[in-house]
């Protein structure tokens, strides 16, 4: 069986119930989640060996955070314990013509003050087919980018396929320092994923006659973004979600995956949001699915897309969705389907 790893922060989420907002709100529903985390809960769903990577305190916070991911089969056993706190973050969601309101509180992590030293990267990656991070893990502090790299580079050593997650987080880090951090890291990744505004926030790359800020980018447009990745880091394959903004519950969902040569354009799907959270991880999940268990590039981009469609309509940032209900889903009545 294929065995993907992720390094990243696991949180606890307080959110607001139902669209309460946080001050009205007498109390918080509680879920755990994280990007890379994210990613190891939907592939252990699918079948595959996962292992998460990040340090927790040594508390009952921290044992409950590993217990979130446990339930669902995925490898905590090279978790240090230590450090200060959790990092914790609060979420308020949107609706119609109100966006979701997010606010961290996350400095000092333990994750984000750990030391490469503290791992057993040749037992993380032992038996490993793939490896994945995202933006969010190097942008907490200048040593969890210092870890990124040490277990990139451990990777790397075994010839494990990376990829990554642009997930560019402005309250996180500048434009500036994400460039020059992000920038080192693409040396060692094949598989880059990320939308037309990570890519611009990131790289400073965008499609020309362009502005994401009028939400022009369309797949076409997305393809010269993608081309320009691919000749500045020389990674294999780009991927990236599309979305069309109808409001802030409704929304077109496809996806495109450009190999240098060829793209593969997803169908599309119409959303009514439930919980948006974990989205992209859903995506990026599903294309590591696809991808570490060789199915063709068309059907890898389809299954992704098709299990992120089905992560908004549950709450919570992790995705608890079948292969079997994201096969229906792709091969189904169409329900869900606009084309
Ligand atoms: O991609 C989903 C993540 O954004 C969410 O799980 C929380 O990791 C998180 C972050 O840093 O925002």
């Amino acid at each position: 069986m294929k065995r993907v790893v992720t390094l990243g922060e696991i949180m606890l989420r307080l959110s607001t119930p139902g669209f309460e907002r946080f001050v009205q709100a007498d109390s918080f529903d509680v879920c755990y989640g994280g990007g890379e985390a994210n990613c190891c809960v939907s592939l252990s769903n699918y079948g595959l060996e996962t292992r998460f990577v990040t340090k927790v305190p040594d508390n009952e916070i921290g044992q409950s955070a590993v217990n979130s991911l446990r339930r669902y089969g995925v490898d905590t056993s090279f978790i240090p314990r230590g450090g200060d706190r959790l990092g914790i973050y609060f979420l308020e969601s949107g609706a119609s013509q109100r966006p979701s309101k997010v606010i961290y509180d996350r400095a000092h992590a333990a994750i984000a003050e750990a030391k490469s030293d503290e791992f057993d990267w040749d037992g993380i990656f032992e038996g490993a087919d793939w490896f994945h991070f995202t933006g969010i893990t190097p942008a907490l502090s200048d040593a969890a980018a210092e870890l990124t790299l040490a277990a990139l580079k451990a990777a790397k050593a075994k010839g494990i396929t990376v990829s990554v997650d642009l997930n560019y987080r402005k309250k996180l880090w500048s434009q500036a320092k994400a460039q020059e951090v992000m920038t080192k890291l693409m040396e060692y990744v094949d598989v880059c994923i990320g939308n037309e505004e990570d890519a611009e926030k990131v790289f400073g790359i965008k499609a020309q006659g362009t502005d994401i800020h009028k939400g022009e980018i369309n797949h076409v447009a997305y393809e010269e973004v993608a081309k320009q990745i691919i000749e500045k880091f020389n990674v294999k394959l780009v991927a990236s979600t599309l979305r069309e903004s109808y409001s802030a519950s409704d929304n077109g969902w496809s996806a495109i995956l450009f190999d240098g040569e060829k793209s593969y354009l997803s169908k599309k799907y119409d959303l009514r949001i439930v919980d948006r959270v974990g989205g992209g991880d859903s995506f990026a999940s599903g294309l590591i699915y696809g991808l570490v268990t060789e199915l063709p590039y068309q059907e890898a981009l389809e299954f992704a897309v098709a299990a992120s469609a089905l992560k908004h309509t549950i709450p919570g940032d992790t995705n608890h969705v079948s292969k079997e209900e994201v096969l229906t889903l792709m091969g189904g009545d169409g329900s869900g389907r606009v084309q």
